[in-house]
């Protein structure tokens, strides 16, 4: 290795060598590569970073594959309800309690560690409709690197519709920082945006970069840093502003992002909410769980689905007991969809009572149904 490195490829170096997982050292090593002298005398070392990236690619792919066929057989809760929402936390923060309170589970709340040594599973009435919770047994430091059954936890939540974090108040910011970290390295993001940024295996020779005005580096050195990572015959699809970080985010194809919410629960009636926790996602202080903080809970839960409940009705009958689920942002079109096939087929308009001006007003096919709308459709 030749000494003259900067300090930044010194630390990625370092980053390497410390790795734990492939995805870590895949991470240090594109680092390293960005940060390697340019200069004749280091092509050697160029290259072997090349080669190892490449190598350790293959490597993640291989063992995603394995990965998924594993989570086909042994992991994955069999979904129900409209979403189904993991409760995850640190030992003792109060996730047992919050699930017996929101749902019908009957689990066992104790005041040592590790007493839910498996999911719990339970079903949360919400306006008529059910919302899954599963108490996810207690993460802790190493999690993602499969300590206390970490692999297989952080696959429950991978799987997940949307997370609810259950922090103990007199220690909150401390175990969300933990979580944070240890899903981060798990791949699962917390309320981060999706980059607009589409790359595809092409089937044609060579780099294909659409969206070049959004780039924030010379096209020329983002094909660079393709190349150097194997990566020759590509499209890439642009459509924000685009940096590295978001470009890394957009070829790692094992990342999932999911809504959350933290739930703070104050044992002791001192709890104040971090900034830390509260810049990054809602949330709620819990302190006597009574029907008023149930109902506050229950509400956010919901909203992390990201869906709208619909009451359809027949014309002269009642809505209907149960509502569906769609979609936030569906239309009147979109209701005849779920409905029925031939419904969408003749649909021509429908009334709605809830979110529209007047109950039972006349919209068309384009109108965006709003959650609790009762809908009549006409064909
Ligand atoms: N005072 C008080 N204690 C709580 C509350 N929630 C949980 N606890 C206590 O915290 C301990 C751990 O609760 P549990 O729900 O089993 O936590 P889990 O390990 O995250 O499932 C138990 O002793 C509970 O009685 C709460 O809202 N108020
Ligand atoms: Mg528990």
């Amino acid at each position: 290795m030749p000494t003259n490195v900067s300090i930044e490829f010194a630390l990625a170096q370092k980053k390497y060598e410390d790795a734990k997982t492939l995805e870590e050292k895949l991470a240090a090593l594109l680092e390293m590569q960005r940060y390697a002298p340019d200069h004749k005398g280091a092509e050697n070392l160029r290259a072997e970073i090349s080669r190892k990236i490449r190598a350790l690619r293959e490597k993640i792919e291989k063992q995603e594959e394995q990965r998924k066929k594993a989570t086909g057989r042994a992991l994955g809760i069999r979904k129900e309800g409209i979403g189904q929402i993991v409760l995850v936390g640190m030992p003792n923060s109060g996730k047992s309690t919050l699930l017996k309170a929101l749902t019908n589970a009957d689990v066992e709340v104790a005041s040592y560690p590790f007493t839910t040594k498996e999911p719990a599973i339970g079903m949360m009435e919400y306006n008529k409709a059910q919302i899954q919770l599963v108490e996810i047994p207690a993460l802790i430091e190493g999690s993602s690197q499969g300590k206390a059954r970490g692999t297989e936890l952080l696959g429950l939540i991978r799987n997940a519709d949307a997370v609810a974090l259950v922090l103990d108040a007199n220690n909150a910011l401390y175990e969300f920082n933990v979580l944070m970290k240890e899903l981060i390295k798990a791949d699962i993001l917390l309320n981060e945006r999706k980059p607009k940024i589409v790359i595809k295996k092409s089937e044609f020779q060579g780099l294909a970069i659409v969206g070049e005005r959004y780039l924030q580096m010379p096209k020329k050195d983002l094909e660079n840093y393709l190349k150097k990572q194997g990566l020759h015959n590509i499209s890439v699809i642009i459509s924000e502003p685009a940096d590295y970080k978001k470009i890394d985010r957009a070829l790692n194809k094992r990342l999932v992002y999911k809504k959350a919410l933290a739930i703070i629960v104050d044992k002791f009636g001192n709890a104040n909410i971090p900034e830390e926790i509260s810049k990054k996602m809602k949330a709620i202080v819990i302190k006597k769980l009574d029907e008023e903080e149930k109902k506050k809970l229950k509400e956010a839960l919901f909203k992390l689905l990201n869906v709208v409940l619909i009451f359809t009705k027949k014309p002269g009958g009642k809505p209907a007991e149960k509502p569906m689920a769609l979609p936030a942002g569906s239309t009147i079109e979109d209701v005849a969809k779920a409905l029925h096939r031939d419904f969408y087929k003749g649909l021509k308009y429908a009334r709605v009572w809830g979110s529209t001006k007047f109950p039972g007003q006349k919209v068309a096919k384009e109108y965006v149904v709003q959650n609790r709308d009762i809908v009549e459709l006409y064909c």
